[in-house]
């Protein structure tokens, strides 16, 4: 779950000049349990917080600046959002992940070189007071025009080379060598491209990274990765459950509807990408109440659709096996770290499903074992009807995990044929599924 809260929240606005009043910040029943208990119960495994958009108002009382819940009437002053956050994730069993936004549109040092060390004390704050960071995430917009301490203008910098990103990446690797960094270029996890919920279905977790940075102009190339990339940079998906990223009660009734957060869920997850979905909080400080309904509805439907794996343990046979230790039974054995594997150079191959008797099914997951590389570079589903195989659907990458669907079809077997993979397939699990409604 993303988290946009900040002074927006209260002045309706999607990004602040960076001139609010810390005391315009003033939620009324603030309650970080609220959020953690319902992204547990929607299936989320962690929560990143907009800790300082691009207003500059921090979420936590940084020493650095006054600019932030201390100088709030929130808690007079004493609150700490973050310190409640991570409470309330430790409680839930959820990580936690801090988005920091390089812009800042209050701070009167933004565009000189002293606004980078004010960038990284405010970072070390973050990862070094709360506990284990599990995704720290770095936005590439910049508009130009700000607050900037009073300065009222427009301040342009270099995205190339003002942020000096190398040396502020360290600082995350010494202080929290298990976070994962995202931004445009990664260093280890990248912005899909677009913020409408898409993932792309040629996606490559390989990324040339050193040729992009935060805020440049790679959108296309964000979506599909490359296939010849030197670094595994996987892709995020970041969209929110309303048009805005942020809280605005005219928005109440225009949350996503438990379809739209599925749909949303098959062109995320379903194409190797994560999904992170943004869930602002109200001016209570609250999930509200529609958005809340909407997530837990969004969980029934998952769990229908996904209610019974019609592949698991059934018989499967591959047309080439590497040994009995990597044999087609390994796929569908429930256990994510079996694998199934040809010989080497052996890029092509068929696996058949055979299900006893003629079932329903229109749904496929398919995983490679990534811990071996991504590999495979076109594949194909058909069913065995009426005596003939029909293919049922067509694909490029597959990667950690795809999830496809088509119209139901009654079958006995399922093929799938693999005939392009830049090296032996390797693949940890495929299931089948009959999802109700059609
Ligand atoms: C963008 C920002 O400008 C939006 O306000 C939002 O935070 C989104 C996730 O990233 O670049």
């Amino acid at each position: 779950m993303f988290v946009h809260f900040t002074v927006n929240t209260f002045t309706d606005k999607e990004w602040g000049y960076g001139d609010e009043a810390e005391t315009v910040f003033n939620p009324s029943s603030l309650d970080c349990r609220q959020w953690a208990e319902v992204a547990k119960e929607t299936g989320m495994k962690g929560i990143i917080i907009t800790a300082k958009h691009h207003d500059g108002f921090c979420l936590w009382p940084s020493q650095y600046t006054e600019h932030s819940v201390k100088n709030s009437k929130w808690k007079d002053g004493k609150g700490d959002i973050l310190l409640e956050l991570r409470k309330a994730c430790d409680e839930y069993g959820l990580k936690m992940g801090v988005y920091l936004s390089p812009w800042d549109r209050n701070s009167t040092l933004y565009s000189t070189p002293d606004y980078i060390a004010y960038y990284r004390n405010q970072l070390k704050e973050l990862l070094t007071n709360y506990g284990d960071i599990f995704e720290v995430w770095f936005d590439g917009a910049n508009g130009g025009d700000g607050y900037y301490g009073g300065a009222r203008e427009k301040r342009t910098i270099d995205g190339k080379t003002y942020y000096d990103w190398t040396r502020t990446n360290q600082i995350v690797r010494e202080l929290q060598p298990m976070a994962v960094m995202f931004s445009d270029a990664g260093p280890d996890v990248r912005w899909v491209g677009n913020e409408n919920g898409l993932g792309s279905l040629t996606n490559w977790c390989l990324l040339k990274k050193d040729e992009m940075y935060p805020g440049g102009d790679f959108a296309r190339i964000l979506g599909e990765g490359h296939d010849d990339g030197n670094y595994w940079v996987p892709a995020e998906v970041d969209v929110s459950i309303r048009p805005g990223w942020f809280y605005h009660e005219k928005q109440d009734s225009m949350v996503r509807t438990p379809e739209n957060l599925m749909e949303f869920y098959y062109s995320s997850i379903g194409r190797n990408s994560n999904l992170l979905l943004n869930v602002p909080p109200d001016r209570r400080g609250l999930l509200h109440e529609n958005d809340v309904k909407s997530l837990l509805d969004f969980k029934q439907l998952l769990n229908k659709e996904f209610a019974a794996d019609l592949a698991k343990r059934q018989k499967i046979y591959a047309s080439s096996t590497r040994g009995k230790e990597y044999s087609a039974s390994l796929i569908n054995d429930g256990n994510p770290e079996t694998y199934w594997a040809t010989n080497d150079y052996q890029t092509t191959a068929d696996i058949i499903i055979e299900m006893g008797t003629e079932t329903e099914v229109n749904r496929i997951i398919l995983q490679e074992y990534i811990k071996l590389g991504q590999r495979i570079q076109q594949f194909k589903v058909s069913a065995f009807v009426n005596g003939e195989w029909t293919t049922l659907i067509e694909g490029t990458t597959i990667g950690y995990k795809v999830i496809r669907k088509f119209p139901v079809v009654k079958t006995s077997r399922i093929k799938i044929t693999i005939s392009k993979s830049k090296a032996c397939p390797v693949i940890s699990n495929i299931e089948l599924y009959r999802a109700p409604g059609e």
